[in-house]
């Protein structure tokens, strides 16, 4: 099987953000919004010490909830970094954890038998030669700004970060690059692509781990695209990935609510999987390193959900008929699956599918649907609306 068809196949993942940041507990972007000073941010560097990061926890939330690889933040903007780093002593070593964090983490996920992905920020603000740009938390400070700063050197640091990330860990399933787009150039004027040595970067990451999928945010296209906190409207003519937040945070949040309900991220799975797409969904583990219990909620939820339905989304990808209104289809071979986001109802219309269906019965419990070729339209019925908590058919097509 080949990088792409697993990836396919599996098509829900879980994404972790998980620094120094957490400790803060108000985004992991707090350092620019606030413009700390390194000085500043040390404080959560000095009090880094996870006593509660149970990785095989972590992994087993992410399969029950029907998830099949992790991906975890190695260094984020910040520039902290997860693991010994050889090249910096911004490092987890230097912290009262005092011990690398990915090396149990990689462990945990193959113990569960998930893929294993790393995040790898090309954004640094720790770094002494990375730009100043508007984003930057030294953005105010002008004697930083007129200082040289050679970015050949940062683009070294990077990729033997980088080396050292797929040479320690074994085999490493998946790569996301975060941040620049293909053909535009970076917030400081930089030109993206060619800041990183992409071209190279890639080479070697192909070379390390010939089988690991890259994403598309090195300035030059990867393997997979990768909307951002929304749903593209159809399937993207290339492999895809939607990463998404619980909260609208990526990092532990404390004191942030606004989450989505365990139905919306159903449906946001579902959604893209009938456009051909994946799901990563993203955690935030406290500074402590435990995933908190709204987090956990709707994991558990989601799980229920896929205990029941997972076959609606395994393996499957988009159909070529068209779903009727607030419904989606997701089809693999010969099953075809209507996914009703408007539950319960009495009748559903599909005229698309006259003389195409065998048989049709709901997901969940296998009940049979009544189907009735009303001319013209094929009918399905529920003849129990609102019987079950969850509104997907299975249609056997012929
Ligand atoms: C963005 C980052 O700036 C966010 O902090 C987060 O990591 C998200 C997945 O990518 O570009």
């Amino acid at each position: 099987m080949t990088a792409t068809e697993w990836f396919r196949r599996d098509r829900f993942g879980m994404f972790v953000h998980w620094g120094v940041y957490s400790l803060a507990a108000r985004h992991e972007w707090v350092k620019s919004r606030e413009r700390m000073t390194d000085a500043e941010y040390q404080r959560y560097v000095d009090r880094f010490d996870p006593d509660l990061f149970y990785p095989r926890e972590w992994a087993r939330s992410a399969r029950a909830a029907g998830m099949r690889y992790v991906v975890l933040t190695t260094k984020h903007h910040d520039g902290f970094c997860l693991w010994d780093s050889a090249l910096t002593d911004y490092t987890v070593a230097n912290t009262p954890h005092g011990r690398d964090l990915l090396a149990p983490f990689v462990e945990a996920c193959r113990d569960e038998g998930l893929k294993v992905g790393f995040y790898h920020s090309l954004i640094d603000w720790h770094h002494p030669s990375f730009p100043i740009d508007g984003i930057h938390p030294q953005r105010d400070d002008e004697e930083a700004k007129a200082a040289p700063r050679d970015i050949s050197q940062y683009r070294e640091y990077l990729h033997g970060q980088v080396r050292e990330l797929l040479t320690r860990y074994g085999t490493i399933d998946y790569l996301f690059f975060d941040f620049s787009y293909p053909g535009t150039s970076h917030t400081w004027g930089g030109k993206g692509a060619e800041d990183w040595g992409a071209e190279e970067l890639l080479a070697m990451v192909r070379e390390l781990q010939p089988d690991i999928l890259v994403n598309d945010r090195a300035g030059i296209p990867g393997d997979f695209v990768t909307p951002e906190q929304y749903q593209p409207s159809g399937p993207m003519g290339t492999a895809w990935e939607a990463c998404q937040t619980l909260n609208g945070s990526w990092g532990y949040d404390r004191d942030n609510f606004d989450y989505k309900s365990p139905e919306l991220l159903v449906r946001m799975l579902v959604d893209g999987v009938s456009k051909d797409g994946n799901l990563l969904l993203n955690v935030g583990p406290t500074g402590r390193g435990q995933i908190d219990p709204e987090a956990e909620t709707r994991l558990a939820a989601i799980g229920e959900w896929m205990r029941l339905h997972e076959r609606s989304i395994r393996g499957c990808g988009a159909s070529e008929y068209v779903a009727p209104a607030d419904c989606r289809y997701t089809q693999n071979g010969d099953r075809l699956y209507l996914h009703l986001f408007s539950w319960p109802f009495k009748h559903v219309h599909l005229p698309e599918l006259a003389g195409k269906v065998r048989y049709a019965q709901l997901l969940s419990d296998a009940s049979e649907i009544r189907l009735e070729e009303a001319d013209p339209n094929r009918v399905a019925e529920n003849t129990q609306p609102g019987a079950q908590p969850a509104g997907t058919l299975t249609l056997a097509l012929p």
